[in-house]
């Protein structure tokens, strides 16, 4: 078997989705047997060290878990090509680069932003043609299988179930990012753990308000900086932790063990939904609303009720006054159940779908064959 190398271009645009979601890639591919190379070019380190503590910010070039990084700079290096060529959010490459690709007759994948609207299915794959004769084509990342699919590890379910299954390691990294060990016991006791990861836009006060009328204390765990305001929220019902900024592998377990996620933009999406929990999405906002048109798209696709629906589109909209009482009723009884089973279960019909680095390095695979 030819084993593929690849080259990934991330331009930071804003936030850590651009590189959350290059770095996630990378380390899949690198793990597949069909892989030789990986190397990653990033224009921005300081995002990256960010969700990747290994990052040195001053090397134009480094090694992390057998993942060449390169600073992608004004004038990078003259290198070799590697045969496939990713360019994240059409970032597009560098002429220089570009050039070096023709030599080696690279071939080029545009890799689109997640979408769940159907038109995607009718381009996903489409090729894009070159003047420079490069063969390019469009990989969009999806729902269905007629997409490219969502990026998951083959084990992801298995990893998840498994540090689950001994509680002591859910304590222990509450423990690690600093939540005060009268809180821990207090979610050993049944409290609540709410995961919240936004925009600074959402409704975060009506959160905490609803909260603050439930008769469950919450815990609510809130990354450094996304919304600092919300500590002076606190009461004795709701207690909010800022979190220092963590790895990946640690975001996915806070997402694991909480009883509800409120994730952002496009790669903490995905991972609230191998989370299996319930999930309140705020989509990345675009010009004119586009994105409202957007998450309907993705609601459709859900098996949300449409209280849920509602709820969803209330934290996107900022509408303090409809989110808090559609959050106090979603917490409630039946409500709350079939939140969670509903959850659970599209966790599981969409980890049947193929995987998109799979995806990926088969259609990358079968079209080296056909030159
Ligand atoms: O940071 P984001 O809002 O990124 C956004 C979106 O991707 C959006 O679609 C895109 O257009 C815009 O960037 C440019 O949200 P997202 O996508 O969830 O990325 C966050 C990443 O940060 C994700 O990989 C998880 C990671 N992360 C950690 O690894 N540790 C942490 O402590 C935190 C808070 C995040």
């Amino acid at each position: 078997m030819a084993r593929l190398s690849f080259d990934i271009f991330c331009r930071v645009v804003d936030n850590f989705g651009d590189i959350g979601v290059c770095w996630r890639l990378a380390k899949q591919l690198i793990a597949m047997p069909e892989t030789h190379n990986v190397r990653l070019w990033v224009d921005d380190l300081h995002s990256f060290m960010r969700i990747e503590r290994r990052i040195d910010t001053s090397a134009g070039q480094q090694w992390v878990d057998a993942i060449e990084i390169r600073h992608w700079t004004e004038q990078p290096n003259p290198v070799q090509a590697h045969d496939i060529v990713i360019e994240a959010f059409a970032c597009e490459p560098p002429a220089a680069f570009i050039d070096a690709m023709v030599t080696s007759n690279s071939l080029w994948i545009n890799l689109e932003y997640l979408s769940a609207e159907s038109w995607i299915e009718t381009c996903h794959a489409m090729p894009s043609t070159q003047a420079t004769g490069l063969r390019k084509y469009f990989f969009f990342p999806g729902f269905t299988p007629a997409t490219g699919g969502l990026l998951r590890e083959p084990d992801v379910v298995p990893a998840r179930d498994n540090w689950l299954a001994d509680p002591a390691l859910r304590w222990e990294l509450l423990r690690a990012i600093g939540v005060p060990p009268p809180q821990v016991e207090r979610l050993q006791n049944g409290g609540r753990q709410i995961f919240l990861f936004c925009y600074p836009d959402a409704p975060a006060q009506a959160l905490v308000r609803s909260l603050n009328q439930q008769v469950t204390p919450t815990v609510l765990i809130v990354p450094s900086g996304v919304y600092p305001s919300l500590s002076s929220h606190q009461s004795d019902i709701v207690h909010i932790h800022e979190m220092p900024f963590v790895s990946q592998a640690a975001f996915d377990r806070l997402l694991w063990s909480s009883d509800l996620n409120f994730v952002r933009g496009e790669d903490s999406l995905v991972r609230a939904l191998w989370a299996g929990k319930p999930l309140v999405w705020q989509i990345y906002a675009q010009e004119a609303n586009s994105h409202m048109i957007k998450l309907q798209a993705w609601l459709d696709r859900s098996p949300y009720k449409p209280q849920i629906h509602q709820l969803m589109k209330s934290w996107n909209t900022g509408d303090q006054e409809a989110f808090t009482s559609q959050i106090h009723d979603a917490l409630q009884g039946i409500n709350w159940t079939q939140w969670q089973s509903d959850s659970a279960q599209w966790s599981r019909t969409l980890t049947n779908l193929p995987d998109l680095a799979t995806s990926l390095v088969s259609f990358c695979t079968q079209q080296q064959r056909s030159g």
